[in-house]
């Protein structure tokens, strides 16, 4: 069992893990919390996080950063379209129709799909965990923004799958947020109490997204959420990118959109002046030497005209606020705080609106760049029955309403309803009712199609199967339960069919139902009757009085299920194997550089030493003829040697120590020798 979180940002990734002290967001090898959302493929390996990261201008073509929102998007998707341009790196279409990534990798032309891109992040994030923790990892939660859909969300639980992790719960990045700042609240007012509402506020990179939450002792609720999955730090990096290629373009005649590699420098020097912006109002200068045709460029820029400039962007910032107070029938009186994190929260200028708006101070008591891995991670403890944690209960909202909708039993076309409106809780089920003959399929979407960041508001097919009339030739009570599960994804989860058995009496069949029981506290079970009736029967009702007087059985059904842009299996099965194959690739490459590295130490050191404290040691015949080989050795290093098998490196440092080995030896029996007399003087 291990208890991790993980928040997959789109330009920032953190892991939080629970040790016994409690949850702490855990360091890479670079000594780094953050790690870089950023894979880079080369002739003999990956590198993934910082590594990559490095990589950026010198591999611009081969390094992949930037692709969070292409989880469950067709390629042909208008999103994915327009980005195409923009992009350093190569898109291209999946067999399946979703987006993949084109590289070369290993001296090939490779195409990756998103699932195994963001496999190959989760791979480095589960490596440091589990250096963190010494163990290997595999249970953890992942975050999403509250903003994905159903395809989204499948589409980062196969990634998770294909890197080898048991991902217990996708959680939504504000509600990760709302946990770790309620969790260790001990004023929080009591069951019974009205509850304490509060505002979260994430920005990053690529996404802005706000939540309203209920809290009480031992529980929160979110109530609402909005979100513009199209404003964040990115947005503001655009425009100071577009205005420095301006400026530049005037004052150098460079082309910058022209040239890839000054362009992701531009990008690079950009962020690093935003940010710089935000603790400094005064002019400040961006610089950046042999930017294209040998020409070094430099411009400056103060906060006021940054603001200026950013005045589109700034203004989007409100909309989301209103939605959200709209949604949850709230006046800002009611807010007893808004939180705010992410990146981007640090403009000034955004800060300066948010607060605006609710008329009151910001609080950030959470640590903005580790809030989300942490509500993560102390999610994870929360599943694990190997961790004691305080009793929380999170329910969550559905972000968009999903309706379904068949063929009517009657012929008289197409029939619908709404089963999950927006912001219904989640996890939850409900059971439907049906009347039927056959087979029959429904169809689940999206049915605010203008609200999704998403052109397609498809959810799936599911058709249930076997499904034959009564002995009496009428139709059969079929009963379908339907369910957002603890990821956020809709599912149709079981089908059964009553079959109704003539009693002795011959009496007409009569309902005999008895009204499901809970699951689940979270996820109680509504029996509703689409077709019939649109009525709904809450299960907290007293169970019908009747008393059966048929008997009943109940058949299993199969149901067909086809999610949209679902991952087969056998393609599921393939990655895995493959993102096996990559991991050992790259251990083999680490393996093949370490031993390289390790005589190329061996050749520095020992030179120093042979003229230093060993030059005691060793004759001067034997001295030259070591000399010669460090030498050789390290030509061979630069020529032939740049680039062999591991085996060769091996080979080339035991001929060295064959030389080398003896002359330590010498000395250290000397070091040791007066220590060992010491040692015996103490003894006697
Ligand atoms: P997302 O949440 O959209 O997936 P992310 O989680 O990777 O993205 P964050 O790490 O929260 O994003 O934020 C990164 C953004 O915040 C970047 O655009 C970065 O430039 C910006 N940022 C970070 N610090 C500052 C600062 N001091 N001033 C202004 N912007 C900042
Ligand atoms: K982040
Ligand atoms: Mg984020």
């Amino acid at each position: 069992m291990s208890v991790v979180g993980f928040d997959v940002g789109f330009l920032n990734c953190y892991v939080a893990v629970a040790r016994a002290g409690g949850i702490e967001t855990v360091a890479n090898e670079y000594s780094d919390r953050c790690t870089p959302a950023c894979v880079s493929f080369g002739p003999r390996n990956r590198s993934i996080g910082a590594a990559a990261k490095s990589q950026v201008v010198t591999n611009c073509k081969n390094t992949v950063q930037g692709f969070k929102r292409f989880h469950g998007r067709a390629f042909s998707d208008p999103y994915i379209q327009s980005l195409k341009s923009s992009l350093v790196y190569d898109l291209a279409q999946m067999p399946s129709g979703t987006t993949g990534i084109k590289v070369m990798y290993m001296e090939e032309e490779k195409v990756f799909s998103i699932e195994q891109v963001t496999a190959m992040l989760l791979t480095k994030m589960k490596e440091t965990a589990e250096h963190a923790l010494k163990k290997p990892v595999a249970d953890c939660v992942v975050s999403v923004p509250c903003y994905y859909t159903d395809a989204e969300r499948r589409s980062v639980v196969d990634a998770a799958q294909i890197a080898g992790l048991n991902c217990l719960r996708l959680m939504n990045e504000t509600t990760a947020v709302a946990l770790a700042y309620g969790i260790y609240k001990q004023d929080l007012p009591a069951p019974e109490e009205k509850p304490r509402i509060v505002v979260f506020v994430d920005i990053g990179h690529s996404g802005y997204q706000t939540s309203v939450c209920a809290f009480n002792k031992g529980k929160l609720k979110i109530l609402a959420t909005a979100c513009d999955p199209e404003l964040g730090g990115k947005d503001f990096d655009e425009m100071l990118v577009r205005h420095f290629c301006e400026e530049f373009g005037k004052k150098y005649k460079l082309d910058v959109k022209t040239k890839p590699r000054a362009l992701v420098r531009l990008y690079q020097e950009c962020e690093k002046l935003k940010k710089l912006m935000s603790a400094n109002s005064s002019d400040l200068p961006l610089n950046i030497e042999c930017f294209m045709n040998d020409i070094d460029v430099s411009g400056k820029l103060n906060r006021g005209q940054f603001e200026e400039m950013c005045a589109d962007v700034l203004a989007r910032v409100e909309a989301p606020l209103h939605n959200l107070m709209e949604q949850a029938k709230l006046k800002k009186e009611d807010i007893y705080a808004v939180e705010i994190v992410g990146g981007a929260s640090r403009i000034p200028s955004v800060k300066e609106r948010i607060s605006k708006f609710f008329g009151k101070e910001l609080s950030t008591t959470l640590n903005a760049d580790e809030a989300v891995a942490r509500g993560c991670a102390l999610q994870c403890a929360i599943l694990s029955p190997a961790f004691k944690v305080r009793e929380f209960s999170i329910t969550d909202a559905v972000a968009y309403p999903i309706s379904l909708k068949w063929n009517s039993a009657a012929e008289e076309g197409l029939s619908d309803c709404e089963v999950f409106p927006k912001n219904h809780a989640a996890p939850f089920s409900k059971v439907l009712t049906f009347y039927r003959r056959e087979p029959f399929s429904l169809e689940a979407y999206y049915n605010t199609p203008k609200e999704l960041p998403y052109p397609d508001p498809t959810i799936g097919q599911f058709v249930i199967q076997k499904v034959v009339p009564q002995a009496s030739g009428e139709s059969s009570k079929v009963k379908v339960k339907v369910r957002v599960n603890i990821h956020g994804i809709f599912s149709v989860s079981s089908a059964s069919l009553v079959e109704v058995q003539k009693t002795e009496e011959g009496e007409e069949p009569m309902d005999t139902e008895q009204q499901a029981t809970p699951e689940k506290e979270e996820e109680k079970e509504v029996v509703t009757s689409p077709e019939e009736s649109k009525t709904e029967k809450k299960s907290d009702q007293p169970p019908q009085a009747k008393k059966p007087k048929v008997k009943t059985k109940v058949l299993e059904l199969p149901i067909e299920n086809s999610p949209q842009w679902e991952l087969a299996v056998d393609m599921l099965n393939l990655f895995v194997e493959n993102e096996g194959k990559m991991i050992m690739q790259d251990k083999l490459e680490k393996e093949r550089n370490d031993a390289k590295n390790y005589v190329e130490e061996y050749v520095y050191d020992m030179r120093d030493k042979l003229h230093g404290r060993l030059e005691k040691f060793v004759s001067e015949a034997d001295r030259d003829i070591l000399s010669l080989q460090l030498e050789d050795t390290e030509n061979w290093l630069y020529e032939d040697g740049e680039d062999q098998p591991k085996q060769q490196y091996i080979d080339k440092l035991a001929v060295l120590k064959k030389l080398g080995q003896p002359i330590q030896e010498r000395y250290m029996e000397s070091e040791e020798r007066p220590r060992a007399f010491d040692d015996m003087g103490k003894q006697i």
